[in-house]
């Protein structure tokens, strides 16, 4: 069995913005998104239509999430059953009947902003942050920061699943970010600094197709780590990544056999946000149909005291 490298040593040489933004910053490079490119994103708004971008949690077809994780269960609290005889109902001057109902939920196990430090390696998190900060609850780099900011500016949809003719990309499926290039320059799209990247491969249209299959041998399609990969995405200064896959990137690294390499290479040293499990299908239809693959994307998770993540609903607008 070949071993696998730690990140440390693929890692070894790849650039970080820690210190960037002062030892205290907790979002990152959404620090690129300034009141500027809030407008520029804003000027991309022509016909007023919107685009939802969560998934529904409590999907009766079934919640894609990450294994390990199990999806939100909802359970009624009170409905009107709760007021038939003998139900203990709360009883109000004036009749009032209503519903209540509580989710629990994996905060990552549904649409969702990942926390800066929601992963790291070497005992360290986002902005060199000491990782025992995560115990007990995120002291630092939590989604929270995140929340209060909120993320808005142009993003740029690139629609990987149509560029290279499939209905979804398939497992283990990899793409570097000369892919993305190309398939802007297929879409007549320009791709410029401090854009928000929303990538599309349908993939999780096979978890609903055959659940069981689909975590037989997990492997998502995605980015693949390179170091020139993570100097574009360093010079390109993007804010924010999303995609309609559960954690955005390819699983194991198809070269070192590391998981999750791009999330510390992007979002434990360069603090780039991660936005995960979208669902980008309504947009893609649009973009294919007026040829206009950019717009302006606004969103913010919830507000939770020292979460690494929160799920979140973002809206396009065109
Ligand atoms: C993990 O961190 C395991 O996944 P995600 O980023 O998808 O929540």
């Amino acid at each position: 069995m070949t071993s696998v490298p730690d990140l440390t040593e693929i890692l070894e040489n790849s650039p970080s913005n820690w210190g960037k933004w002062g030892p205290d910053d907790e979002v990152g490079s959404l620090n690129y998104l300034t009141a500027e490119q809030v407008l520029r994103g804003v000027s991309l708004i022509k016909r007023g239509d919107l685009f939802t971008l969560q998934r529904l949690i409590g999907d009766p077809k079934g919640d894609p999430v990450w294994p390990g994780r199990t999806p939100a269960t909802k359970e009624m609290v009170y409905d009107e059953s709760d007021w038939d005889e003998g139900g203990d109902g709360p009883q109000f001057p004036g009749g009032l009947h209503y519903a209540d109902d509580k989710l629990e939920a994996f905060l990552q196990g549904s649409t969702q902003y990942d926390a800066l430090g929601h992963v790291w390696f070497d005992g360290k998190i986002w902005n060199g942050y000491d990782a025992r900060t995560t115990i007990g609850g995120l002291q630092k780099a939590s989604v929270e920061p995140i929340a209060n900011r909120g993320v808005a500016g142009r993003a740029v949809l690139l629609d990987l699943a149509r560029w290279r003719g499939v209905d979804a990309l398939g497992p283990k499926e990899a793409f570097s970010h000369e892919d993305l290039q190309a398939c802007a320059a297929a879409q007549g799209v320009e791709l410029r600094p401090r854009d928000i990247l929303l990538i599309r491969t349908n993939h999780l249209e096979l978890f609903f197709q055959d659940a069981d299959g689909f975590y037989a041998d997990f492997g998502e399609p995605g980015l693949v780590y390179s170091p020139e990969l993570v100097q574009w995405f360093a010079d390109m200064e993007i804010p924010n990544l999303v995609t309609d896959t559960i954690a955005n990137e390819v699983t194991h690294d198809p070269n070192s056999g590391a998981a999750l390499v791009l999330h510390n290479a992007l979002m434990r040293n360069l603090g780039i946000a991660f936005t995960e499990i979208c669902d980008l299908e309504k947009l893609a239809e649009d973009c294919a149909s007026d040829g206009r693959y950019d717009f302006f994307y606004v969103a913010a998770p919830l507000k939770i005291h020292s979460a690494s993540g929160s799920p979140v609903n973002p809206v396009v607008i065109k």
